[in-house]
Formats: C-alpha cells, structure tokens, sequence
C-alpha cells in the first residue's frame, strides 16, 4: 500500500512521516534491504521530522535492476509520446506545488516565499519543457551521392544514475530526470542526505503517470549509496551536482567505466557595477544575485562584488540598509525573507570563514538582518548575512565556495583590472555586469571566464536556455534541447549503399 496521501497535503509535518524510511524503486515505495534509516531534520528548530532509508549496494542493485529492465520497454515508446506522458505528470507536479513548497521548506530551511515556492513551479516548469521535446529527437541526413543515403539517429544511453544535493534538489533533480526520461533512457537517483523527502514525493507522482521503473530513486549516504551507483556496470551515464571534491571522485568512476558524466560544480561568481548603471535596479538585482534568502546556498550565488569607486559607499551602504530590512525566521511562515542552513556541518563550515573575515586586519564584516527571536528557533541554524569589505584578493573567503551568506565587496577604479580579478578564481560558473553602456557590457561578457554572464539581470533559470559552468564549475551543460540531445542520447550514424 501507498503509505502517502493520495491528493495533495498542506500539512508538510504529517507527509514527511508518512513517506519516511522510504526509496521508490520500481514503482513502489520500498524500505532499504538492510531496514536501516536515518533522520531528517528540520533545520529551523533542530527537531528530527522524518526518516529516510538508508541505502547501500543492495538497493543499488535492486533499483537498477528495476531500470534496466524498464528501459528496454520505455525505449520502445514513440519519443512524443514518452514525452507526453512526462507532460502529464508535470500537470500533477503543477497541483502539488504548494505540498512540495512546504515540504522542501521544512527539510532544507529554504524559505516558502522566497525560494521554496518559486522552486516548486520551476519543476513543474522543466517537466513540461522537456515533456514537449519528445518529437525533437531526431538526426540528420547528410548527403553523399545518389546511391548512397547516410543517416545519423538518436538512441538513448539505457540507465542514468543521478547524484544531487541538497541546495535545490526538486530542481536539481527535474534537469536531470526530464530530459533524460524523454529521451528514452530510464533514472535511477541518489538524493541528498540532507533532503530526501519532497524528491521522493516528486518520484511517486511522476510514477502515477509513468511506467514502473522509468523513474527511481534511492536516499542514502555518498560513499554507502551514490558510490555503488556510479560504478554499477548498467548504469551507463552519470549526472551530478555537488561538490567539487565530490564531482572528481565521481568523475574517475565514470573514467573507470568509459561512461559519460555531467558535472555541475561549485562556483565563486562575480558581479561587476560600474557608476553608470541603474543603481536602483542594480541594487535590487544584487539583493537577489546574492542569494541571501536561500543563505547563499547557491552554485550562482554573487558572492565577489566589485564596484566602481564614485558609487562604493553608496552602495555598500545601501545594500546593508536593504539586507538588514529583510525578515529572517520561521521558512515556513509567508513573513520570511531568509531562512535557516542546511546542516550543522555547513553551518559551522561557514561561521569559520566569518569568524576569519572579522579576524583579518584590515576587513570590516557588517552582519545584517535581526537573528529570528521565536523561541521555538532558538536551535534553528540561522546564520546573519555578511557584507566584508577590505579583505586583500588572496583571502580565503575570496578564493574559496563559502556555500552560505557572504559576500564580499572591492571598489575598482579600472576596467582591465577589474576584468583580471573577477577572472582570477578557480570557478567559472556565473557572473553578472551592471551599466548602461552596451560596449562595456559586451567587451565583459566576452572576456568573462563563465558559463553563464548576465547584463543587468540576475539569474533566471529558464528550461529552453543551456546551463552549466567552465574550469573547476563543472563539465557539460544541462537544460535546453541541445543538452538533452547531447547528454542523454547518442547519435548513431547509418550509411546505406543502395547501388
Ligand atoms: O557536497 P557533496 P556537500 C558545495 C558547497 C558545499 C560543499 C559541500 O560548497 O559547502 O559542496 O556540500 C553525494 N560518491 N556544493 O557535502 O559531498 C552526496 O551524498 C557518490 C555546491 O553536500 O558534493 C550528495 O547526494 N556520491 C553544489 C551529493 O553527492 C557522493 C551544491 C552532493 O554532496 C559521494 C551542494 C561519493 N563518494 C554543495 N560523496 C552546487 N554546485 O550547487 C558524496 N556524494
């Protein structure tokens, strides 16, 4: 029996322990083999809401076995029609989008307004774009001579294993599942620790539309769970978002195998304003550009901000003023802003960089933004925003990922210079540019060192549009029909001598 409601809940509590302890293998919800589990915890009041079942080798096994078979028949299906049944489900992710808000809300702290809400829609948004690019996968004829007809196909690669975390897993996940589904391969998914939960309530009603099989996942740790599914010998692509010591494990798996992987790393990105943009739209781009609803937990988050000298003040100033207005507390309550950490060990991960930012001579860290005063959170991992200035280029909080809500602010006064330093990173993932003047503008996203450069916008992650990061930010793209035809089939090509 199907432990989860059958109609959509907006009682996030009671659905995360119905659907505790569980994966969804095979188009049931299954406990591990070994009957292990761990604990979910809502990280706005430290209080364990759930369990997850703790994965290993056997359920590894157990799932892809599930797939595989599933995906010798799935592959069979008119590619507009598998994309029509995926366009379906995305109709039943569309009428839970407020169950799933608030569930990712309460497993990963992510606040329901800001983030958590937005999130949902967006899944139900990629499971719809890729659902109506069934018929786009096709090949070409190239011509030879009048006897000779060559042809190339698409073919799907057979099982995909996907590994996400936990920042923005429905959608993390979605841009791995839609368009590998579609294209007629079958997924077997490992979710976060962190957050397994509203993933595994996405699974359940993908699979009411769905054949059994097609779409799977697992929760488990990395080493334990994600480890064996890469090297399982049927899988024959992986997909990962994580970090980057994580992606390089996963990507020597991948090499031991010769199967593809798509890497979707960490990032370092900067936004550069000059004195001539539109300072009120740049500030509000910032706001959000800075991610600090999501507490920075964001690959994209513009976490090295440089500023044109005539306008640094002023906008360092302006920027605290505006953080320091919004709400932090409850995620789930509508009044909210900015909500909690994920873990404890991010948690004490980034306040030993604050900790190191307001130890360095020289650097000034504003904390902004009143800590929450609800009792009830008082164990909630809330972290205030930090605006550092002053740091020198080689600090650590400038080089490395700090993964929560720090940023960090230089004046520049020229062009050339500007350009090197917001290059001088390890990551290439985003980054933004701020003015009015188009040669400027164009001169910048050129010779930024990015996957992704936006003029005088702030992220917006759109389905039809390639996403994906440059030197240590990862390898491959995801989202967009190319990148679904290019990550998730292979093309064979067919020459026939009819002479
Ligand atoms: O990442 P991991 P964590 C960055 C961010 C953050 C840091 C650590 O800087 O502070 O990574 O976060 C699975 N084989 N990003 O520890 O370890 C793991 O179970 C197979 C940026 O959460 O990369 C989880 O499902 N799988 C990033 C997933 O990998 C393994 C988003 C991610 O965990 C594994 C998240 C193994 N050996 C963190 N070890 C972004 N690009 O947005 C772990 N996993």
């Amino acid at each position: 029996p199907n432990p989860a409601p059958a109609n959509p809940t907006l009682d996030p509590f009671a659905l995360a322990k119905a659907i505790s302890g569980y994966h969804f293998i095979g188009g049931r919800y299954t406990p591990a083999r070994s009957g292990k589990t761990f604990d979910v915890v809502n990280p706005a009041t430290g209080e364990t809401v759930a369990t997850a079942a703790d994965g290993d080798a056997a359920d590894v096994e157990a799932a892809v076995a599930d797939a595989a078979r599933a995906q010798k028949e799935w592959a069979r299906v008119p590619a507009r029609k598998r994309g029509a049944l995926v366009y379906q489900a995305a109709n039943l992710i569309r009428e839970h989008v407020e169950e799933l808000a608030k569930l990712v809300a309460l497993e990963t702290g992510k606040a329901l307004r800001t983030e958590s809400r937005v999130e949902a829609n967006n899944v139900a948004d990629i499971f719809e774009f890729f659902g109506g690019l069934g018929g786009e996968i096709k090949g070409e004829t190239v011509p030879f001579g009048p006897d000779v007809l060559n042809i190339t196909v698409r073919e799907p690669l057979g099982v995909v294993g996907a590994i996400i975390p936990w920042n923005i897993p429905m959608m993390l996940m979605a841009l791995k599942a839609a368009p590998a589904i579609v294209a007629g391969n079958t997924i077997v998914v490992k979710s976060a620790e962190e957050a397994p939960l509203a993933v595994l309530r996405i699974v359940e009603l993908m699979n009411r539309v769905l054949p059994p099989g097609v779409f799977n996942i697992l929760s488990g740790q990395g080493p334990e769970c994600g480890a064996p599914l890469v090297a399982h010998k049927l899988v024959k692509k992986v997909t990962f978002t994580g970090s980057v010591e994580t992606g390089k494990i996963i990507a020597r798996g991948a090499a031991d195998k010769l199967i593809p992987a798509t890497l979707e790393l960490g990032g370092k990105s900067p936004m550069i304003i000059f004195a001539d943009c539109d300072f009120e739209k740049t500030v509000a781009g910032a706001l959000t550009s800075m991610r600090f609803t999501r507490q920075g937990q964001s690959c994209t988050a513009a976490s090295r901000i440089f500023v044109q000298r005539p306008i640094y003040e002023k906008f360092v100033a302006e920027m605290a003023k505006r953080v320091d207005a919004m709400v932090m507390g409850d995620p789930l309550d509508e009044k909210t802003d900015i909500g909690t950490i994920i873990s404890t060990g991010q948690f004490e991960k980034v306040k030993g960089f604050i900790a190191e930012g307001e130890k360095t001579a020289g650097a000034t860290g504003r904390a902004c933004s009143a800590m929450p005063k609800d009792p009830a959170l008082k164990k909630g991992l809330f972290i205030q925003p930090y605006i550092f200035t002053g740091l020198t280029k080689d600090s650590r909080l400038v080089r490395e990922e700090i993964f929560g809500p720090v940023t960090v602010v230089f004046p520049f006064d020229d062009a050339d210079a500007v350009l090197a330093d917001a290059n001088d990173s390890e990551f290439g993932l985003a980054a933004t540019v701020w003015t009015n003047d188009l040669k400027t503008a164009m001169r910048f996203a050129h010779n930024l060192e990015a996957g992704l450069v936006q003029v005088n916008q702030n992220l917006v992650v759109q389905p039809n549009l390639s996403y994906g990061g440059v030197k240590a930010s990862g390898l491959g793209k995801e989202a967009s029909l190319e990148s679904m035809l290019e990550h998730f089939t292979h093309k064979k090509t067919i020459m026939v001598n009819m002479a």
